[in-house]
């Protein structure tokens, strides 16, 4: 392990934040001429949500966004992450701009940019208009690829004279895999790969051509996607097991940060789909997009939360419809995989989360250590961070195990900063606590506790400082010297 006898710390101008995204934060959903969103739907059919939460209200960020930022300027927040919500700017998705909407963000835009936080806008968190489900079945469609650069397009204009930093796509691995292969997110498809790697083009081809838009208008905006990276280990030294984690490399990881880096997608993974019949269908011209897109983008987005152990699948093995633990209950997951090629079990070496997340701070670093040396790109961590159960007593949270997670993360972080990567910003998930798609309000992750729980009625929605707070407080002001 490289190691150095003096670390030279983190850059001096550091991006020290914290991430949320609009659907598990603003509430409102009908306010102000918002449209449904595929979400607002979705968490409607019974089952979907642990105990059918919503986002109806989640923590009310759409009437205590002042409130919420003025702590963020307590604590001394370099840069909030935050998503717009699609429908509230096009209700309908393609139509009428909704100027109301575009008022919301330009108020949270100019109140933070008021204390010298610097906004990071995330163009698409999920919540994706109605309306276009219901037009043409959304990401399964071409169709989408216009209407999302419109919409990016509209924001870039209203907004692009103050932000400065965005993010074209949130997980897209995430959203079009849980879409499309185990059904736990809208449209709820199962085991349906054709579709999904298609549905995935079309967000390829949506992220690039907002990018080149971006940098038409603004050439000096930062722009990037973020990535769910979960950075893999072969279970053991059997050839099959090292051979399973390239597939795994190439399916899962490369397969998308290729194609945001390289503008193209792994060869031998597009090999094994075309066999398949899975490859997406690609248009004349779509390779060139996405080369001039990569050669545009300025940073890798890394959502990182956990790493993965990689095993070889038999044919008959576990495929993607596993059980979540969506409870707490610690010890409910069922691991996941791709039947003829990999599985991922637990890692015996690593502590997990009530949620049976694998908590691995050396993760972050590696992911960092792969990004700098297969693409050599600056890196902005856009999520990081612990679901917890948290308790309030007496107006306080004491969250050590939180404290904990984040430090040893930071400490990795800063070693990979050593390494020569070219780290830029740092965000913690999350900032309040928020609403978890699939885990309701108990699993929380923010600085900021909010009282509120699963019962829609419930709590004052008053905010509360965790012990936490502080904590991240001084790691700002010590520029990540005081852990
Ligand atoms: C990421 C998402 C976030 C957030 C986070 C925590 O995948 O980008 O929106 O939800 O994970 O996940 P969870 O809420 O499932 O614990």
């Amino acid at each position: 392990m490289m190691f150095f006898n003096e670390s030279k710390g983190f850059p001096k101008d550091f991006l020290w934040g914290s991430a949320s995204a609009a659907y598990q934060i603003e509430g409102a959903y009908l306010e102000d001429g918002k449209g449904m969103s595929n979400w607002d739907q979705f968490v409607r059919i019974p089952g979907k949500t642990f105990q059918g939460t919503t986002g109806d209200k989640a923590v009310d960020f759409y009437h205590h966004y002042k409130e919420d930022i003025a702590l963020m300027a307590e604590m001394g927040l370099k840069t909030y992450r935050f998503s717009v919500s699609w429908p509230r700017i096009l209700p309908d998705g393609n139509g009428k701009v909704n100027e109301a909407g575009l008022q919301f963000y330009d108020n949270v835009i100019n109140e933070l940019l008021k204390y010298d936080i610097e906004p990071m806008v995330t163009i698409y968190h999920w919540d994706m208009p109605q309306a276009l489900e219901d037009q043409y079945h959304g990401w399964e469609s071409r169709r989408i690829v216009d209407d999302f650069v419109n919409y990016a397009n509209v924001l870039f204009r209203r907004y692009g004279d103050r932000v400065k930093y965005w993010i074209t796509m949130n997980e897209q691995n995430v959203f079009t895999s849980m879409g499309f292969l185990s059904g736990k997110h809208p449209p709820g498809k199962v085991d349906d790969r054709k579709t999904f790697y298609q549905a995935n083009h079309h967000a390829n081809m949506a992220h690039a051509k907002s990018v080149i838009a971006l940098k038409k208008l603004f050439p000096d905006a930062k722009v990037g996607a973020s990535f769910a990276y979960s950075p893999s280990y072969a279970y053991d030294r059997k050839p099959e097991n090292a051979m399973a984690k390239a597939d795994f490399d190439d399916l899962e990881n490369y397969f998308w940060m290729d194609v945001y880096a390289y503008g193209r997608y792994p060869r031998s993974a597009m090999q094994f789909l075309d066999s398949r019949g899975w490859a997406p269908e690609m248009k004349a011209g779509d390779e060139a997009v996405l080369k001039e897109a990569a050669g545009l983008i300025d940073f890798m987005g890394v959502n990182y939360y956990q790493s993965s152990v990689v095993e070889y699948n038999p044919p008959d093995g576990v495929g993607t419809t596993y059980a979540m633990n969506n409870t707490g209950k610690k010890g409910t997951a069922k691991i996941q995989g791709f039947p003829g090629l990999y599985k991922r079990p637990q890692n015996e070496f690593l502590p997990t989360t009530d949620w049976d997340w694998t908590i691995d701070p050396m993760g972050i670093r590696m992911c960092c250590r792969e990004i700098t040396s297969r693409y050599d790109l600056p890196i902005v961590i856009s999520e990081n961070g612990l679901g917890a159960f948290d308790q309030l007593e007496d107006g306080k949270v004491h969250d050590p195990y939180r404290i904990a997670y984040l430090k040893a993360h930071i400490e990795e972080l800063k070693k990979a900063c050593d390494d020569g990567c070219r780290v830029i910003a740092y965000c913690t998930w999350s900032y309040t606590d928020l609403l978890s798609w699939l885990n309701g309000y108990q699993k929380r992750y923010g600085f900021i506790y909010v009282d509120r729980d699963e019962d829609e009625n419930s709590g004052t929605l008053n905010r509360y400082k965790k012990d936490s707070f502080e904590w991240y407080k001084q790691v700002i002001s010590s520029n990540g010297e005081k852990l």
